[in-house]
């Protein structure tokens, strides 16, 4: 395979006009609801760029949404997952186990927050691992209910889709959700009544007031959040929050997963963000990210509480799929040598005050927000009312899709552009997206 050239090239509409063909044939053949951001066709991807079939390369602020952190052709996640598809695909770890599973779940244990003894299991989605931390928290505490949070986001299945806040596209028509799940303030700083600064403190008080006198924390198996809420606008809760909540778990025997699907491995500059205040969570959601592109997800958390399900009572026919393992070492051995946190807290370090200096020019732009590569821009219609102003984001993604630039919005109230360029991306490439996005402003 050659090379893939590392340069955005425009050379017919986008999406052109095989994209366009291939587009028609997928209207008639797949179902309406799952929808794509961008219909161009894929052929290759790789680095910074997707090349589709019309021969455009397009950067890539998207990742495959937060996925492809090495890339989406990582020479070391390649070639593992090539070897391990020669030997065998699929046995099944409930029928016969092998090493791969077992390598992830010891990389799982070292390279998670705390040095208490961890165990994991593996599954094949994001959404299977949020249910099964919950399955797991529940048979531990002998307790039912779950608390989630405003603008929270966990999946698209049942159990997932009742933790999830948005109604609009996730939820609407698809209920009735599952039981004993509670919705609590979160410490969203840009939209705290009282300010950002007071935002940590309050929002605790009143997610912990809520929680005791509605629910009572006698009965609270599981506090499950995001430690940089994704879907819900990349909402970096405000400092104290995520201490005081943990807090108040391990004060009332509540087991706290921290959901690092989206914001885990090296995403934020740091292996998983909730380091960031040195949160120690009983257990921990990943996915995305953790293997280059293949579908592995994992829950990792104190022994014991993993260990409380009985023999048996986890799993799924694929979950830690032994390619899937194989994919997972060579993402993380491609963490580790091209040290993808530093590279990612550089991504921050080029973004933030490039579009810190948009904010100066674009009243559109309400706030700048993000850690390492999970960074975003929030867009009003109105500086001091903060209305929301998802019509521009809906344009400056268009603008930026028009020129070869690959953005997806986010946001409950879809006014959020965000940015999640794969960690290897080449400066270059991550500058010329930058004076896309500044020119698709400058358009509105
Ligand atoms: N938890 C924090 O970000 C997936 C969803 C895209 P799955 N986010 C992208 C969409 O529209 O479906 C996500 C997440 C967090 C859980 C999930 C769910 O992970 O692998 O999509 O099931």
């Amino acid at each position: 395979m050659t090379a893939l050239p590392q340069e955005r090239r425009v050379v017919t509409a986008i999406p052109g006009p095989k994209s366009q063909e291939l587009q028609a044939r997928r209207t008639a053949a797949v179902a309406r609801g799952v929808g794509s951001t961008l219909p161009v066709f894929v052929t290759r991807a790789g680095g910074g760029v997707v090349e589709d079939v019309d021969g455009n390369s397009l950067i890539d602020f998207g990742s495959g949404i937060a996925v492809t952190s090495v890339g989406a052709s990582a020479e070391a996640v390649v070639r593992r997952a090539s070897a391990q598809l020669a030997d065998f695909t699929h046995t099944c770890f409930m029928v016969t186990p092998y090493e791969g599973y077992v390598a992830v779940a010891e990389a799982l244990a070292e390279l998670t927050p705390g040095d208490h003894a961890k165990k994991s299991a593996l599954f094949n989605s994001g959404a299977e691992a949020v249910e099964n931390a919950v399955k797991i928290a529940r048979a531990y505490t002998g307790r039912q209910a779950v608390i989630a949070f405003d603008h929270g986001y966990h999946g698209r299945t049942n159990l997932t889709m009742a933790l999830t806040a948005k109604n609009m596209p996730y939820k609407h028509g698809f209920g009735p959700f599952a039981p004993e799940v509670y919705r609590v303030p979160v410490a969203y700083g840009y939209r705290w009544p009282t300010g950002p600064e007071n935002a940590g403190p309050e929002a605790a008080a009143q997610a912990i007031d809520q929680i005791t006198k509605q629910v009572g924390a006698e009965n609270v198996a599981a506090i499950v959040i995001e430690p940089v809420l994704g879907e819900g606008g990349f909402i970096e809760p405000a400092r104290g929050f995520l201490p005081a909540l943990r807090q108040y778990a391990a004060d009332h025997g509540i087991v706290f997963v921290a959901d690092e699907i989206q914001s885990g491995f090296c995403r934020t500059g740091q292996w998983f963000a909730c380091e960031d205040e040195g949160i120690v969570p009983d257990l921990i959601t990943t996915a995305k990210g953790i293997a280059g592109g293949l579908p592995l997800a994992a829950v990792t958390g104190r022994a014991e509480i993993m260990d409380a399900a009985h023999a048996g009572g986890l799993g799924g026919t694929y979950g830690g799929n032994p390619v899937a393992c194989a994919a997972a070492l060579g993402a993380i051995e491609t963490m580790r040598e091209l040290d993808l946190n530093a590279r990612a807290r550089h991504i921050e370090a080029v973004m933030k005050p490039r579009l810190a200096a948009m904010a100066e020019k674009f009243d559109v732009i309400g706030d700048v927000r993000g850690r390492g590569a999970m960074i975003a821009i929030e867009l009003v219609a109105d500086r001091d009312t903060k209305e929301p102003d998802p019509r521009a984001a809906a344009a400056l993604a268009a603008a930026c899709h028009r020129a070869g630039l690959l953005v997806l919005t986010c946001g409950t109230y879809g006014n959020v552009l965000r940015f999640l360029p794969p960690l290897v991306i080449g400066e270059d490439l991550l500058n010329e997206g930058l004076d896309i996005i500044e020119q698709a402003l400058a358009g509105l």
